[in-house]
């Protein structure tokens, strides 16, 4: 049932003592998400759009954007006038992208690895950019130029030679200035007036104004995760993507040290970006004084906050697990695998070495995840949905590849021919033998 408009806004309480194991699984799942459903769904738009190009994306952003576009497509160099910020907003950017340029330049991988792993033979390997990249910056609720930044960064510094980045429009046919100025700096070649499955489908394709890419990255809702995945399973259009997506996620660890109104308040931030935002607080031992205090400041807050009737949504569907020891709660949290892990607690950065699994962990009182989303220099696209279990968010070398290379010298072919030739006989691949044996020959006459 949809919560009261005037009803207190909070989360349902668990406590560890109480709960059948049953229950604990059940929490530690995520909404299911039903991809084949979504999945036949997006086939049609793709297909529309792979056929008929750029017509197809106009007619589908007249149809689902309700925007009449003359042109699906914006080319570089951007007119200075569409990119026009007051100063404080530029300042912001300008300060946001140096310290996300300075930690994802630091993750460049420019040194070729070399192992000579035997006298003579020689292993290296070295990193190349993925030439093509589109990136998907979504629209809906919030306009998003931060999202912008995390992805053109790290494909700017990877060094991809051309970076496409796909948006919805807004009402007016005009892409957010904000976004288009972020377009610019990171050196975009085309930016696409288009959401949804429709513009992973133009990226992976192609149409006549859009260049086919290599990779798509970028967040997006269920329609464009199932087409990143539509894509990524149709070898004729030949494209990667950096990982699969779900609702966006927090879970807080905190104890006796938290202060409530903070703890609060980093659960709205994760509760206000949609309906669907996954938000969990483990309470360490709490005293019921503080966490009344935190469930107060909750209310408090919320009521507060433009984006209320989203939270009044989220908050309910969320949930405090009252656990007994901070070993307890990491325990969960690693099962859990959060997109966001905010440890509100003294001397957080000791519990560092037991996280297993998180996206990006914020480390003590002064570390909301809001500094991450922005500014820090850590990117905010990270695997949600306990993909955080075997995905890293997105950074530097999502946006390149190894290339692994070797040199033998005739001393270390000699070395190790009689190895390869045997391995060789034993999967009865002759020719593979020869190719070692006639030269082995040769240095052994
Ligand atoms: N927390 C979001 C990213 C974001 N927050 C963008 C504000 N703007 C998903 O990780
Ligand atoms: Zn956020």
């Amino acid at each position: 049932p949809a919560p009261k408009k005037d009803g207190r806004i909070e989360m349902v309480t668990y406590s560890s003592n109480d709960i059948s194991a049953e229950k604990r699984a059940k929490l530690l799942l995520r909404p299911i998400i039903d991809s084949s459903e979504i999945s036949a769904r997006v086939a049609p738009i793709m297909k529309d759009v792979r056929e008929r190009g750029d017509a197809a994306l106009k007619d589908l952003t007249a149809k689902f954007d309700r925007v009449n576009l003359e042109h699906a497509t914006i080319k570089a160099p951007f007119n200075p006038k569409d990119m026009e910020l007051d100063p404080l907003t530029k300042a912001a950017i300008d300060q946001a992208y140096d310290n996300i340029y300075k930690f994802h330049d630091a993750q460049m991988d420019r040194e070729t690895l070399v192992v000579e792993t035997m006298p003579g033979v020689v292993c290296s390997r070295f990193a190349r950019p993925i030439e093509k990249v589109g990136l998907y910056v979504p629209g809906g609720t919030a306009i998003l130029p931060s999202t912008t930044l995390m992805l053109g960064i790290p494909a700017k510094v990877a060094g991809c030679s051309e970076i496409v980045i796909a948006t919805p429009p807004r009402a007016d046919g005009t892409v957010v200035p904000e976004v288009l100025y972020v377009a610019h700096k990171v050196g975009a070649s085309h930016v696409v007036l288009a959401g949804g499955a429709q513009a992973v489908a133009a990226m992976a394709y192609g149409t006549q104004t859009v260049p086919k890419v290599d990779k798509i990255c970028g967040p997006g809702n269920q329609y464009v995760t199932a087409a990143k995945m539509v894509a990524q399973n149709d070898t004729s259009c030949l494209v990667s993507i950096d990982m699969p997506a779900g609702p966006s996620e927090v879970l807080v660890i905190a104890d006796r040290t938290c202060k409530p109104s903070y703890v609060a308040a980093d659960l709205l931030s994760q509760a206000e970006h949609g309906v669907d935002s996954q938000v969990v607080l483990v309470a360490v031992d709490l005293e019921d004084s503080i966490l009344a205090a935190i469930e107060d400041a909750i209310h408090e807050q919320a009521i507060r906050l433009p984006r209320v009737d989203i939270i009044r949504e989220s908050i309910p569907k969320s949930y405090t697990l009252r656990v007994n020891t901070i070993d307890e709660a990491v325990r969960f949290s690693n099962e859990y695998a959060p997109e966001h892990l905010i440890l509100h607690i003294d001397n957080a950065a000791r519990l560092i070495p037991d996280i297993q699994h998180a996206g990006s962990v914020f480390v003590g009182h002064y570390s909301p995840e809001s500094m991450g989303d922005y500014a820090s220099g850590t990117n905010h696209t990270l695997p949600t949905y306990g993909y955080s279990r075997m995905y890293s968010g997105v950074n530097t070398l999502t946006f390149v590849k190894h290339i692994t290379s070797q040199e033998l010298t005739a001393e270390g072919l000699d070395r190790l021919g009689d190895t390869v030739m045997r391995l060789a006989e034993i999967e009865g691949l002759d020719a593979h033998r020869n190719a070692v044996a006639i030269r082995v020959a040769d240095i052994r006459k």
